[in-house]
């Protein structure tokens, strides 16, 4: 099904959105990751706003869809969407964002939020979670009524605990599972083909009984077609490659595995000192929205 250009627009509109909401978030935080929850916001658009079944008045609705974060470090932008979505989290509350005693900590705490599936924040622990998930819907004959979604990072690839998790989705054809990589080809302190190369990534889930796709992950109308075509593989597990620029909207920031962990105000001084980070990213983002807005008149 592809959605009106209307919608798409509507969707890359809140992405944007979204993206300003999770910088604003680390800023005033004055810690947390940058570069991650800009490359992913498209895909939590895509998401929390159209593909997902999901209530954010009902957050423990049993026939919800499980979204499952692996790589938990990339929160900002989980509670950046759901702020937009609806749940019952509030602007003052975005601003608590890593203090002691907020609900929003740094690394996401299922037992302060109900409307989270897992705590995450320790890397290559979810896509076994989200098997868990997935063969206990099958045991209680629901894995029809909702769906298991995975996010994971390419970085946490290399906890082999993630293919002991792919082994045993392939093994027992878990169908209601999709696992969506951030493939951004950075983790904390460089590149991850340097670092402990991953490819061919395909072909190795692949040979794990995945069917893989790759996404464009800043195409709207990529990501929402390719959703949905995972929900309607039948017999196997599906992984998607996400093609993500870390840093995206923002081009000091892009492809730097020197933002993956700091906030405007922190980063990098080779395009900006720390005190001019924030409005330049800021100016960058508000570029974009202007430009989306002119074309939906
Ligand atoms: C088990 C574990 N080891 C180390 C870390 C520290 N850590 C946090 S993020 C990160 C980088 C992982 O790469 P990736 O998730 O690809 O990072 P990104 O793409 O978001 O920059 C590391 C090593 C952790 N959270 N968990
Ligand atoms: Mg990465």
């Amino acid at each position: 099904m592809s959605l009106t250009d209307k919608k798409i627009k509507e969707l890359e509109l809140m992405a944007n959105r979204i993206r300003k909401t999770s910088l604003e978030l680390v800023t005033t935080a004055g810690s947390g990751h940058t570069a991650g929850p800009l490359g992913m916001a498209d895909i939590f658009t895509a998401l929390y706003f159209n593909t997902l079944k999901h209530d954010p008045k009902n957050p423990t609705w049993p026939e919800r869809d499980r979204l499952i974060l692996s790589n938990g470090h990339i929160c900002p932008v989980r509670y950046a969407t759901m702020y937009h979505a609806g749940y019952d989290i509030t602007e003052e509350e975005l601003k608590t964002l890593r203090q002691i005693g907020s609900r929003l900590e740094g690394h996401p705490n299922a037992r302060r939020i109900p409307a989270l599936e897992t705590s995450s924040g320790p890397l290559g622990e979810g896509l076994s979670q989200a098997c868990g998930f997935a063969l206990a819907a099958r045991m209680d004959n629901m894995d029809k009524n909702y769906h298991i979604w995975c996010l994971m990072s390419d970085g946490e690839h290399q906890e082999g605990m993630t293919w002991e998790a792919a082994m045993l989705a392939g093994k027992y054809k878990l169908k209601n599972l999709t696992a969506i990589v951030d493939r951004n080809n950075i983790q904390i302190d460089g590149v991850t083909e340097e670092i402990m190369p991953l490819e061919p990534l395909r072909s190795k889930y692949e040979s794990f009984g995945w069917h893989v796709l790759e996404i464009n992950a800043h195409d709207m109308q990529d990501i929402v077609n390719k959703l949905e075509e995972a929900k309607a593989i039948q017999e196997k597990p599906v992984f998607i490659i996400a093609n993500t620029i870390p840093g995206k909207g923002v081009d000091f920031m892009e492809n730097r595995f020197g933002w993956h962990g700091v906030p405007p105000g922190s980063g990098p001084e080779d395009a900006f000192p720390k005190d001019q980070q924030f409005d330049e990213a800021l100016k960058q983002l508000q570029k974009r929205e202007d430009e989306i807005l002119s074309q939906m008149e």
